[in-house]
């Protein structure tokens, strides 16, 4: 097993040495995932080197607005040759996609750089921290510490990355690092209020159509402190959903003051049903439980799928759930 912690130094060499890199985070990615990998994309793009940008399910519509998200490749893959591979914000390599699995296989090298404590270091080169809030914390550091370069685009995604991994800084992860590093690129000109205003401010109406749905249709048990709600595919078809429209619903349910753990069932469309989970309480561990069902992530923040349908789950789901939070009374 490689090391978990190679210095950023090394990573530094690997990517300077190197002249076509493919970049590619988790499928249905989020902001952390499209920022980390546009960031560093953007930056390597700046030195002259031929960068490829790769998502699976490509970029979620509320982040279309950011630089150069235009260049991100989806499959298929065309048979471009790389000579370094990057994973970034991925615990397990075949989250990046079949696909974009086989693509980065092309490549000697692979570095992995993530922030979920459950990864097995499955890279050549691996960074992994778990005390880091968001990836693009740690590609920051990256950028940063090495004098890459760090142009008003990276900065962008940096800080698309960082405040949406952090709820807009308020998750218990956050550290005084990551408002440091915020002001670092406030002073160096980034326009953070233009950005947190079409990060947060500016949605479609189909997601408050969704929203709407959600606060008639979520249910309280545990007295109140377990929320859930069952996203299917039929309210997905009635609103005309896209992706990232569902980013965030679930910290507002999240926001009730007797809740403890919020969990989003969604219907996926192969049958499958996608579990997003939240703790609220440090001794409430949803990694763990998801564990349970296959899946994993971070101690406050989690996922799994189970197989359908989508009341069966949640049932089997919530059962697990509420055993763990009546332990923690
Ligand atoms: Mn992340």
């Amino acid at each position: 097993m490689s090391a978990q912690l190679t210095p950023l130094s090394e990573i530094a060499t690997a990517l300077r040495s190197a002249q076509r890199i493919a970049i590619a985070a988790h499928v249905r990615p989020d902001g952390d995932a499209v920022g980390s990998v546009l960031a560093l994309a953007l930056s390597l793009r700046a030195m002259g080197k031929t960068v490829y940008a790769l998502l699976e399910d490509g970029v979620p519509s509320n982040l279309a607005f950011l630089p150069e998200t235009a260049t991100v490749l989806s499959p298929p893959y065309a048979d471009f040759e790389i000579d370094l591979a990057v994973a970034v914000d991925t615990a397990t390599h075949e989250r990046v996609g079949a696909n974009t699995v086989t693509a980065l296989g092309r490549a000697p090298l692979l570095i992995n750089i993530d922030h979920h404590p459950t990864n097995p270091a499955y890279g050549h080169l691996n960074h992994v921290d778990g005390a880091q809030p968001a990836v693009g914390q740690i590609i920051y550091e990256l950028l940063h510490q090495n004098d890459l370069p760090m142009t008003d685009g990276v900065m962008q995604h940096l800080f698309t990355a960082i405040s949406t991994d952090t709820g807009s800084f308020q998750f218990s992860c956050t550290t005084a690092r990551t408002h440091e590093i915020a002001a670092e690129m406030m002073r160096a000109g980034l326009d953070t209020a233009r950005l947190a205003q079409l990060l947060y401010q500016t949605q479609p109406a189909r997601r408050f159509e969704l929203m709407r749905a959600m606060l008639n249709e979520m249910e309280l048990r545990a007295d109140g402190r377990v929320v859930s709600w069952n996203l299917t595919q039929a309210l997905m078809q009635k609103v005309q959903m896209e992706s990232g429209d569902t980013e965030g619903l679930i910290d507002t349910l999240r926001m009730i003051d007797s809740v403890v753990s919020a969990v989003i069932f969604e219907e996926l469309a192969d049958g499958k049903i996608r579990i997003s989970a939240r703790s609220k309480d440090s001794r409430l561990d949803v990694s763990a439980i998801c564990g349970q069902f296959g899946g994993g992530g971070h101690r406050m923040a989690a996922g799994a799928r189970m197989k359908g349908p989508i009341t069966e789950a949640a049932e089997t789901f919530l059962k697990a759930l509420e055993h763990e939070v009546r332990r923690i009374a």
